[in-house]
C-alpha cells in the first residue's frame, strides 16, 4: 500500500528540470505558465521512461519531450548542469522567496511578496524598515521578527520539554483533560517544525460535547492565559475565532521559560471528546499517509476527514468539493476503529511515513 518511489534512470535530469520549473512557477507571465505545464509533462514522461537517455534523438522521441527540452536534457547529460537555471534565478525571485518564508505571508501569498518587491524591498531588513511605505500585518510582523526561529526545526527533546510544561498547566486547570502531542513528534521524528497538541475532555453527564461548548471554550482561553502567565506562550498568531464551531484552533509562538531559548511554533486544537480519534489520526499524519488512507476510504464508499469517518456522503458530480449530503459519522472515537472499518492493518505512528 505504501507509495513506492523508485530512483529512476534519469533522476539527475528530472532534478534539474524541476529546479527550472520551480523558477518559472515563481514568475507571472503566460509564457512561464505554459513552460511550467510543459516541464511537468516532460518530468512525468521521464519518470516513466525505463532507460538512461543516451542521445538527442532518443530524448526527442519520448512522448511529452519537446525539441527545446530535448536539447536541455542533452546539456544536463553532457555537463551535469543547466545554464538556463542561473539565467532564470533573478533578483525578484531571490527576494520574493525570502518574503514568502515569512509566517503570515506564506507560499500562497505570492502577490504580497511581489508587491513588496515592486515597492523596492529586497531583504528582510527592507521589510523591517517598511521600505517603500509597505503595509505589514501584525502577524507578518511577528513572522519577520522571529524569521529564523520560525523557519528552524527544534530538537525532539525540546518539543518534549515544552509539551510537558503545557500538559502540567492544562491538568492543573482540569485534571480530566485529555492532552496529546501529535504531528511529527508523535511519529517519532528526531526534529519537529512545530508542536501540535490535541486537547479534549470527556463529558460527565451524558450530554454531547456541543452542549458544553461554552465551558470548553472558557477552558481553552484559561489555558492560553495561564501559558502566557508562565512565560511559555510568547506571541499569538491566531486565536480561535468561531466559538460556535465544534473545533477550536490556536496558533502561536512559545519557548522554554529560560534565558536564551528560541521561539517555537505551537498549534493547539480542541475537539469534541467523541472525535478525538479522527483528529489524532489526521494531525499525526504524515500528509502522504493521510492522502493514502483518505483515498482508501473513498474507494470503499466512505469519506474520511479530521472529524471522522463518514458513510453516505453524496458529492456534487460537477464539483466534488461540494457535499450534497453530509452523511453520518460511523467512527471517530479512536484511531483503531477507523483502521478496522477500512480494513487497514494497524500502523504505529512511526510507521505512518512515506
Ligand atoms: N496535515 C495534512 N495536510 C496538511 C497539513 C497538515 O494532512 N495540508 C496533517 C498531517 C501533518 C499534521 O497535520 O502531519 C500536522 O501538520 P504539521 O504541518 O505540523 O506537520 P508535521 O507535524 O507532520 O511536520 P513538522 O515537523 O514540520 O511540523
Ligand atoms: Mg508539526
Ligand atoms: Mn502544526
Amino acid at each position: 500500500k505504501e507509495v513506492q518511489r523508485t530512483e529512476c534512470a534519469n533522476q539527475d535530469i528530472i532534478h534539474k528540470l524541476q529546479e527550472l520549473m520551480e523558477l518559472h512557477k515563481s514568475k507571472a507571465s503566460d509564457d512561464d505558465h505554459w513552460r511550467v505545464i510543459g516541464y511537468a509533462k516532460c518530468i512525468r514522461a521521464l519518470r516513466n521512461y525505463p532507460r538512461r537517455i543516451k542521445s538527442l534523438n532518443e530524448a526527442r522521441a519520448i512522448r511529452g519531450v519537446g525539441e527545446k527540452t530535448a536539447l536541455k536534457i542533452m546539456e544536463i547529460i553532457k555537463t551535469g548542469d543547466l545554464r538556463r537555471i542561473e539565467y532564470e534565478r533573478t533578483e525578484d525571485i531571490e527576494a520574493t522567496t525570502i518574503f514568502q518564508g515569512i509566517y503570515g505571508v506564506g507560499m500562497s501569498c505570492r502577490q504580497i511578496a511581489l508587491m513588496w518587491y515592486a515597492n523596492g524591498c529586497r531583504t528582510l531588513d527592507d521589510i523591517k524598515a517598511r521600505k517603500g511605505g509597505i503595509k505589514v500585518s501584525s502577524v507578518q510582523d511577528i513572522g519577520i521578527q522571529f524569521y529564523d526561529d520560525i523557519n528552524a526545526r527544534m530538537p525532539r527533546a525540546e518539543a518534549q520539554q515544552i509539551f510537558t510544561l503545557v500538559k502540567q498547566q492544562a491538568l492543573a486547570l482540569d485534571p480530566r483533560l485529555f492532552i496529546e502531542i501529535m504531528g511529527s513528534f508523535r511519529r517519532g521524528k528526531a526534529d519537529c517544525g512545530d508542536i501540535d497538541i490535541l486537547l479534549t475532555r470527556p463529558v460527565d453527564d451524558g450530554k454531547t460535547h456541543s452542549g458544553k461548548l461554552n465551558d470548553f471554550t472558557r477552558l481553552l482561553l484559561n489555558l492560553l492565559s495561564s501559558l502566557h502567565a508562565a512565560d511559555i506562550l510568547t506571541e499569538d498568531l491566531s486565536l480561535p475565532d468561531d466559538f460556535s464551531s465544534l473545533e477550536l484552533s490556536y496558533r502561536g509562538l512559545c519557548h522554554l521559560p529560560e534565558e536564551g531559548s528560541r521561539r517555537r511554533r505551537i498549534d493547539i486544537l480542541c475537539v469534541p471528546w467523541e472525535r478525538r480519534g479522527a483528529a489524532l489520526l489526521y494531525f499525526t499524519g504524515d500528509d502522504i499517509f493521510n492522502r493514502a488512507i483518505r483515498l482508501k476510504a473513498n474507494v470503499l464508499g466512505y469519506s474520511l476527514n479530521q472529524r471522522g469517518l463518514y458513510h453516505g456522503v453524496v458529492r456534487d458530480p460537477r464539483d466534488r468539493r461540494i457535499k450534497v449530503c453530509e452523511g453520518t459519522i460511523i467512527a471517530s472515537e479512536t484511531e483503531e476503529e477507523i483502521f478496522k472499518i477500512l480494513g487497514v492493518p494497524w500502523q504505529e505512528p512511526h510507521e505512518r511515513v512515506r
